[in-house]
């Protein structure tokens, strides 16, 4: 397992990378270039810029999340050809810096959604909170003002330029259906995975969060069943996934332990956080330990050893603790106690391993 760290780049994170070094076993930052518009090819000389930065402290750039996938894409609109080939000559360039794993996702509108992005919780901690009730009658616009004027700094997915659009995406995804969504995301992968593969590059896409439906907009990547059908829609090792235990555990009847097991060679990135999930189909998120919510981290980490993984890892969301003034999701400390956690489980793994021969 190699354990790397998100960081929203220079500027544009609170986090320095000195601070990132401290926490221990982190070899490379999880990164993006997030003021690109999505669809638009990546400059070489900001990639490089990066990769500078990572160099001062040791790190290395192997992962990036997330190159994001233009709206006419997921949608199937003749402008995609442009689109895909923008993608192409991005992947080529991170090719070029050494980039291994790209993780993206093929969610509709929005990357993740949740209706409360400090709620707080029993200890006094905020962390992100999905209300089911709410979500089922609020205007979308309504909630992105609302998310939105809780901070500062823009968030991935949820993007400025992207929201302007909102109403007309809405309208144009009426006519989508789920199994357009597979269509159009096969059309992607086919001319990606090609050159992915030409450039040592692996794609790893992050399962929708929630792993179900929010208006109405269609889901796919959301359990086992279909994340079987989407590896075999480019039956090939380029062709793989960022397992995120949050977002999948957010639906109680995922096991995501039998997930590692079962998908093993194809996981290039795993995404490791836990949630508390309840049976009105709200959930929280928690701290990484198994007995604070519902996902048993201590399970999935022990299907990971089981299958010798050797791809990256990292903590996905924290909560926010100690008073933190940070990115929702996105503070160190809890992310660093998560890394603690995770190594606890795996070093105490790798000895009893050693122990038994
Ligand atoms: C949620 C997070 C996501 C993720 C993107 C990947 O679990 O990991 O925000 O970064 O969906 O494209
Ligand atoms: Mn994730």
């Amino acid at each position: 397992m190699r354990m790397v760290f998100r960081w929203f780049g220079e500027g544009n994170d609170l986090i320095p990378l000195e601070h990132v070094k401290q926490i221990p076993g982190v070899e490379g930052i999880v990164w993006a270039l997030h003021d690109i518009p999505v669809g638009e090819e990546w400059p070489f000389d900001r990639i490089e810029e990066v990769k500078e930065q990572a160099d001062l402290h040791g790190f290395n750039i192997d992962v990036v999340e997330s190159v994001n996938i233009h709206e006419d894409i997921k949608l199937g609109l003749p402008s995609r050809d442009q689109y895909i080939e923008n993608y192409k000559r991005t992947i080529e360039k991170l090719s070029q810096v050494g980039v291994k794993v790209i993780c993206y996702n093929f969610m509709p509108v929005f990357d993740w959604t949740r209706t409360d992005l400090f709620k707080e919780l029993e200890d006094g901690s905020t962390a992100l909170f999905f209300e089911n009730e709410k979500i089922k009658d609020i205007d979308p616009l309504e909630l992105v003002k609302e998310i939105s004027s809780n901070f500062t700094q823009t968030m991935p997915g949820w993007e400025p330029e992207r929201l302007k659009y909102l109403t007309k995406l809405f309208e144009l995804y009426q006519e989508v259906t789920e199994e357009d969504l597979w269509n159009n995301l096969q059309y992607f992968l086919e001319q990606i995975i090609p050159v992915a593969e030409e450039n040592n590059i692996k794609m790893a896409i992050h399962p929708d969060d929630p792993p179900f439906s929010v208006f109405s907009l269609p889901r796919i990547i959301i359990n086992k069943e279909n994340i079987e059908r989407f590896l075999k829609l480019v039956d090939h090792p380029a062709n793989g996934l960022t397992l995120c235990s949050g977002s999948l555990g957010a639906n109680l009847n995922n096991n995501v332990a039998e997930m590692v097991r079962e998908f093993a060679d194809r996981i290039h990135f795993a995404h490791i956080r836990n949630v508390k999930t309840y049976e009105n189909g709200d959930f929280i998120e928690t701290s990484h330990r198994s007995s604070d919510g519902s996902v048993d981290i201590l399970s999935i980490m022990k299907a990971y050893h089981d299958i010798g993984f050797t791809g990256y890892a990292r903590p996905d969301h924290g909560r926010h603790i100690w008073d933190e003034k940070c990115r929702p999701g996105y503070g160190l400390y809890d992310r660093g106690l998560g890394i603690m956690y995770l190594w606890g489980i795996w070093d105490s793994l790798e000895r009893m391993k050693k122990e038994e021969v």
